[in-house]
């Protein structure tokens, strides 16, 4: 090892895996942001507990900063090493370590990833409810740090509802084990929670317990396609009093445009702006009655103008791929991202506003909607325009999120809805959070990271 700091650490573990060769230090030190230059300084891939706690002490020593690293899947530059910093990736701890059907939980190492653990949760009749489209690459632990969102949250919450125990190295190097997997544990701060969303600023998690669940009844996937924003949330409200959903997604014709060109199939023919795709319980013919009724209705108040149900599952992952295929279909253009919410009953207001906002500030640039309208949460990608220099599509960017920002406030909204603020959205913490908030929010990090080695530079500015 050239560097000495890392020599120290090669001798003090001298099994530990570090990785120094520019491929390496180029593939662990970005997430799928893919607008910071990856300059870790080497990276990590400890396999023990131990190790770790090892790392995180050395990292003190030598004042070395740590990025934890999962799958990298994130969209907000969490994951990103670009300043000399050691990546310590988790994904060689990557194991089920154990099950108990009494509890149903499923004890876990951070670096599995997340369709792992379904199927794992799934070989026990079971299972982990949280889903979303980067399931095949992204880490539990990546999942925890941003209290992940997706798909189910609408009928099983965010990440934070499925985890009742967490191992996590704290700062300096100490193994704290947090709630232990108690359902019922009324003994002071919870800091298992504090954990979850903390975005590897506060400690890394080692270990974590997951909770399962019964299977939900069988289900009916339906596309729907919308003739304008409004009908939007009233179909949701239709379909939320009649059914039990399971998922309640919306994309718009711009989206569908470049999943169709990414090689989905059209599903319903005719161009209309708005689409639907919708999960929701259909074991018994009453329920797949109610569901026809639900769109029936829907389709005569003229809410919906077209629609198909899936008759099979091979239809049913037709219809999910149009709307989970929409970030793959964007990848290659590296879009701006926003990833907003407000309170379900301000939806249709803020929906208005926003329109009219991207509208006015990005009248030249293709502005792609798509996301968890069910939940009030909306992703908005920005293509840039060829023609447009990075820099100054970022600026124009940066400016529209502030105006965005001011939006948000006033309809008493988050910047950040299941992505985290990671180092993309730092700027713009003060429209979700209060300075009161901010500065209790920078005390518990000093807490348990003294000397601030853990994700520098994320989080906050
Ligand atoms: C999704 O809902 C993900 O598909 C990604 O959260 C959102 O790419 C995005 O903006
Ligand atoms: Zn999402």
């Amino acid at each position: 090892m050239s560097d000495a700091r890392l020599a120290v650490l090669s001798r003090r573990l001298p099994d530990l895996r570090l990785l120094t060769a520019a491929g390496d230090l180029e593939h662990y030190g970005r997430d799928w942001t893919r607008r910071w230059t990856p300059a870790p300084l080497a990276i990590a891939l400890p396999t023990s507990i131990d190790e770790v706690q090892a790392i995180v002490r050395w990292a003190n020593e030598q004042d070395v900063a740590i990025v934890p690293s999962g799958g990298r899947t994130g969209l907000s530059g969490g994951a990103v090493a670009a300043n000399g910093e050691l990546v310590l990736s988790l994904e060689r701890m990557n194991r089920v370590l154990d099950f108990d059907a009494v509890d149903r939980t499923l004890v876990v190492q951070p670096g599995i990833i997340l369709q792992t653990v379904h199927e794992a949760a799934h070989t026990h009749g079971l299972i982990y409810p949280v889903d979303f489209a980067a399931r095949g690459s992204c880490s539990i632990g990546g999942n925890i740090a941003t209290n992940a969102g997706g798909i189910r949250v609408i009928r099983y919450g965010n990440t934070r509802e499925w985890i009742v125990g967490l191992k996590v190295v704290a700062g300096n190097g100490e193994l704290l084990e947090l709630n232990r997997g108690l359902i019922k544990n009324s003994s002071g701060y919870d800091f298992r929670q504090l954990m979850i969303g903390s975005e590897g600023t506060l400690g890394i998690v080692v270990e974590a317990t997951l909770k399962l669940t019964d299977p939900p009844p069988s289900s009916q996937v339906m596309l729907l396609a919308l003739p304008d924003m409004d009908a939007l949330m009233r179909v949701f409200a239709l379909f939320r009093e009649r059914l039990q959903l399971q998922a309640f997604e919306f994309f718009t014709e711009v989206a569908l445009k470049h999943v169709l060109a990414h090689g989905a199939q059209r599903a319903i023919d005719g161009d209309y702006p708005y689409y639907v795709v919708t999960e929701f319980d259909a074991d018994d013919e009453p329920a797949q009655d109610a569901a026809l009724a639900a769109f029936e209705h829907a389709l005569e108040q003229g809410w919906v103008s077209d629609g198909v149900i899936a008759q099979s599952e091979a239809q049913a992952a037709a219809l999910w791929r149009l709307r989970e295929g929409v970030t793959e279909s964007l990848a290659s253009r590296r879009p701006y991202k926003n990833d907003v919410s407000v309170r379900i009953s301000a939806v249709p207001a803020f929906l208005h506003e926003m329109q009219a906002l991207l509208a006015h500030e990005y009248p030249q640039i293709e502005v792609v909607w798509f996301g968890h309208i069910g939940d009030g949460n909306l992703h908005i990608n920005v293509l840039r325009p060829e023609d447009l220099p990075e820099v100054a599509f970022i600026a124009q960017c940066e400016h529209v999120t502030k105006l965005l920002a001011e939006t948000l406030q006033r309809h008493g909204g988050s910047i950040s809805a299941e992505h985290g603020i990671g180092l993309v959205k730092r700027a713009y913490l003060e429209s979700t959070r209060s300075a009161a908030e901010i500065a209790l929010m920078q005390g518990v990090r000093k807490v348990f990271d003294p000397n601030g080695i853990f994700n520098p530079g994320k989080l906050f500015c």
